[in-house]
Order: C-alpha cells, then structure tokens, then sequence
C-alpha cells in the first residue's frame, strides 16, 4: 500500500487540489489518488464522507497504524515539509523561508478578487476577460510584485521564486495558469517565472494526468 492518499478535485478546475499534491510529488513519496468532481453534488458527498470539511484537498498518511487526515492544502503542504525535511520544501535560509512562508500564507487568504474573477481552468483560453473587475488589477500588480521581488532577492541559484522549487512556487502554480489563460500584462521578471513555472515537470505532470480526466 502506497504511503499517502490524496483526495482532489477535478484537476481541470481544483486549483487547491493543485498545490499540495505538487508538493507530495516532489517528495518522492508514494501516494495513491482520489479524484473527486467536487463541483457535483456526489463529489460533494464523497469528499464530505473522507474529511470533516468536505472539501479538497485532503491527505491520508497511512504510514501509522491509526491513518492520519489533514485537510486544507498550506496544513498539507507544511505537514510534507515537516516530514520530509532534506527534500528543500522551504528554502534553507531563514530569511528566504520566512519570506517563502509570507507569501504562501498571503496567497492562501487572499487575492479573492483574482481567485473569483479569474477561475483557474487549465483549458481555456480567455484573453482579457475579468480584468476589469473591482480588485483584478491590483492583485495582479501585487503578485507581479512578488514574482518580481522574490526572483531578484532570493532566485538567483534556480528559475523558481527561492532558487529551487519550494511550496511558495506550489502555491503560485494556479496564478500561473490563470495567467496563461487571462493575459494580464506582467513584468519581464514575471513573465519569464510564469514560462518557468508552464514548463515545470510537476506542472506538465498535473496537466497530462488533467488531460487523462477529460
Ligand atoms: N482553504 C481550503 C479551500 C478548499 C476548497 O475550497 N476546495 C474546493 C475545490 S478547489 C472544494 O472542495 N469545493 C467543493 C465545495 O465547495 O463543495 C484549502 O486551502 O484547501
């Protein structure tokens, strides 16, 4: 039996789902999957039955002998990096961690705008639509602004936001889809991390196995 069950939703769509379970890949650690419509009334129900919030994400640890659930995807991805702590999911320097951790933190209870007027779905095609929408411009201008800032004071060793790749660039992965389909206009530093981050192996891997979904 694999180590860890992950409960998401439709990858198309689950932009929380998409945050720890690149995180539990990058651990290296076996998992297995549960993949919920979680927009249907039976995904609801099912996600209901598996965890106390009904929601996805949710991780299973069956390492022990009493399964462990955690739910919500920051609760996820910081019980990975406790863990498994060689395999640099914070930076190592403490200041670049905090910062990681700031941001990540600041992308889990913000950006509400962004997150209602820009849906991540990671098949469409948008241009310029929900920009104009109250709050859209400032949360892109935010977000570019730490793209920005994190790749010139803490990316030099790497393409990712604290060199290598770490929670923070998780968190920001579905931002960088809906840039993708949105086409807000970004800093050049911006621009050239969201081409990293659309290149990113765990990134192609979420997309494949969205495409499988289909
Ligand atoms: N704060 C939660 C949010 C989880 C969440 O809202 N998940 C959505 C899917 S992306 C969901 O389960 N929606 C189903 C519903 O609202 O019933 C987290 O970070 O995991």
């Amino acid at each position: 039996m694999p180590d860890f069950t992950v409960v998401i939703g439709s990858r198309q769509w689950s932009s929380w789902s998409m945050r720890p379970w690149l995180v539990l890949r990058q651990t290296g650690a076996s998992f297995d999957e549960v993949v919920l419509q979680h927009r249907t009334a039976a995904g609801k129900a099912e996600a209901a039955a598996l965890g106390p919030t009904g929601l996805v994400p949710l991780l299973i640890d069956r390492r022990t002998q009493v399964p462990i659930k955690i739910w919500d995807s920051l609760a996820i991805c910081e019980y990975l990096a406790e863990c498994y702590p060689d395999r640099g999911l914070w930076p190592s320097d403490r200041m670049a961690r905090a910062t990681a951790r700031s941001i990540s933190a600041e992308m889990h209870s913000g950006f509400r705008p962004l997150r209602m007027a820009l849906a991540m779905d990671l098949f469409e095609h948008f241009p310029g639509a929900g920009l104009d929408e109250p709050g859209v411009a400032e949360d892109i201008a935010r977000i570019d602004a730490i793209f920005r800032d994190c790749r010139t004071a803490f990316g030099l060793g790497g393409p990712y936001l604290f060199g290598h790749r770490t929670i923070a660039d998780a968190m920001y992965a579905p931002v960088v889809s809906r840039f993708r389909t949105y086409e807000p206009e970004l800093s050049e530093h911006a621009a050239e991390y969201v081409a990293t981050m659309l290149a990113d192996e765990g990134f192609k891997a979420w997309e494949d196995a969205a495409r499988r979904e289909l």
